[in-house]
């Protein structure tokens, strides 16, 4: 059964960019509901550990500098069928890729700086919103 939970950070380049208040406004209006959310900074080793899943990857070194450049949010988002809905809406990994109207489209400038992230499981999304939040910080 689809779970009702996902996990998303606006990345350093759409918080850069002043893209944080447009792309939560477009996540509330699509019907998706926060349940945490924090202004935080990734460090170097919490991003390898976050995105370990990827550290054989010709990219690896490259995302890792770029998602502790500086600050994201991270939200934890509630909604029927969540994960698979909330990939839908946010687009392909590649900007270039993502259907219009999507996050990614919209608010992506390459495929590396794609503006937001989206877990892609259930399980992904618990163990993605646990590395983000304690039980006291969500609602
Ligand atoms: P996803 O975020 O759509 O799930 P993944 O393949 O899990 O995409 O990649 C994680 C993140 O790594 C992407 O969101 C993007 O920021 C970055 N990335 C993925 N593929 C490439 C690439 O080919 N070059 C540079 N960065 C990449
Ligand atoms: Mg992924």
């Amino acid at each position: 059964m689809a779970g009702d939970k996902t996990f998303t950070m606006v990345k350093p380049d759409a918080v850069l960019n002043q893209h944080t208040g447009a792309i939560i406004d477009l996540i509330l209006q699509e019907g998706f509901k926060i349940k945490a959310l924090k202004m935080t900074q990734l460090s170097v080793e919490q991003a390898k550990e976050f995105y370990a899943v990827h550290n054989d990857k010709p990219f690896f070194d490259s995302l890792i500098s770029y998602m502790s450049s500086g600050p994201i949010f991270s939200i934890i988002l509630e909604k029927e069928n969540c994960v698979e809905t909330f990939r839908d809406f946010i687009g392909a990994t590649n900007p270039a890729d993502a259907a219009e109207g999507t996050i990614r489209s919209l608010y992506g400038t390459s495929i590396e700086h794609n503006a937001v992230h989206g877990s892609d499981s259930d399980e992904n999304a618990t163990i993605e919103s646990d590395f983000h939040f304690s039980a006291e910080e969500r609602y």
